[in-house]
């Protein structure tokens, strides 16, 4: 039997258990799943991927759990889609209480046969997250998920990357956290589809939605003609929900209704091909190198015998001769 058809099959058949063994394949970067993952390929690009991030303990879970209940349970007439969570962690280890905190707050998801959580941690650099994440979401594209909510924290590189694989991005604020608003305001607006006040019940709500509503004035109307959109939520108390929900489906609306969801599409794609290149000819350049030689530049660098950019073209040249 040949493992990876048989798992293609299962996934594809929508088999949770060979799902969850898939991703833990992708995850390793074990062959067996790049080989799988090569014959679900064609079977992707269905599925709506959302990313939810922003800052430690802003309520991107409460959200992502509120929002996995609408798409779920959606108002009468209304088919119900199927939804899959992704809970990125790059700092916890897999059994970090983080996770468990949010295996909590999704509980109420559990049990649904339409719905499929799965927790990501790193297992080493914050680029092979990043790729793990994008190669765990095709596999769930494939297995036929309408919806793919993506969760991760923070404002780094990793958000950027999880950014750039999701077709709308949601940035998620809390009110009170003045340093925020700068870190907001130092990048990850650019990223915002949709710009979320949770917690609009604490006090200084008003304030951070006035704050942020004053940056989207004199900021960016996006490359494809979107407007980020500002919604204030009290996930815990459902409030806002529906308001998010619209401003979902509507920047899904906006992306099908011209070429801008074949060109995120197109972009997403690229950004992956493109971060594998790199990584393959840094790990050939590598291979080709001898680490005596590669010491040598590196001593003659830092003794300014060589500048970085002859350092390189001796480096090049090296390789070229040991491979
Ligand atoms: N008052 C209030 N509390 C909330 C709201 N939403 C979430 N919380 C609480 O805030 C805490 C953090 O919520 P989470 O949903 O875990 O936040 P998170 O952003 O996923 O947190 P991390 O994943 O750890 O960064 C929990 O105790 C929630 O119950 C809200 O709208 N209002
Ligand atoms: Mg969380």
């Amino acid at each position: 039997m040949n493992p990876p058809a048989a798992l293609v099959d299962q996934v594809l058949a929508g088999q949770r258990l060979a799902l969850a063994r898939l991703i833990t394949l992708l995850e390793n970067e074990d062959p067996a799943g790049r080989a799988a993952l090569d014959r679900l390929f064609a079977h992707t690009g269905r599925a709506h991927i959302i990313g939810v991030t922003g800052s430690p303990g802003a309520g991107k879970s409460s959200l992502v759990n509120q929002l996995a209940r609408s798409f779920r349970h959606p108002a009468a007439e209304v088919q119900p889609l199927t939804v899959a969570i992704i809970a990125v962690d790059p700092t916890s280890p897999f059994t970090g209480g983080a996770l468990l905190g949010d295996r909590v707050r999704m509980r109420d998801l559990a049990g649904d046969a339409g719905v499929f959580i799965r927790s990501m941690a790193s297992r080493g650099a914050l680029g092979g997250l990043a790729r793990a994440t994008a190669a765990a979401a095709q596999a769930l594209d494939a297995a036929g998920f309408d919806v793919i909510l993506i969760e991760t924290v923070g404002a780094g590189q990793a958000e950027v990357d999880i950014a750039r694989l999701a077709h709308t991005t949601l940035v998620v604020e809390a009110p009170g956290m003045g340093d925020d608003i700068q870190a907001i305001k130092a990048g990850i607006l650019e990223i915002a589809d949709i710009l979320v006040v949770n917690k609009a019940d604490r006090p200084g709500a008003e304030n951070t939605l006035r704050a942020l509503r004053g940056m989207l004035e004199n900021g960016r109307n996006s490359a494809d003609g979107w407007q980020t959109r500002l919604v204030a939520t009290v996930a815990t108390e459902q409030r806002g929900i529906a308001e998010l929900r619209a401003a979902i489906d509507a920047h899904a609306a906006h992306l099908r209704a011209g070429s801008a969801w074949a060109e995120r599409d197109q972009a997403r794609l690229q950004a992956e091909l493109e971060a594998l290149v790199q990584r393959e000819l840094v790990a050939r350049w590598r291979a080709g190198l001898s680490p005596a030689d590669y010491q040598q530049t590196l001593k003659r660098l830092a003794a300014r015998e060589l500048s970085p950019y002859q350092a390189l073209e001796q480096l090049l040249t090296q390789a070229e001769r040991g491979g």
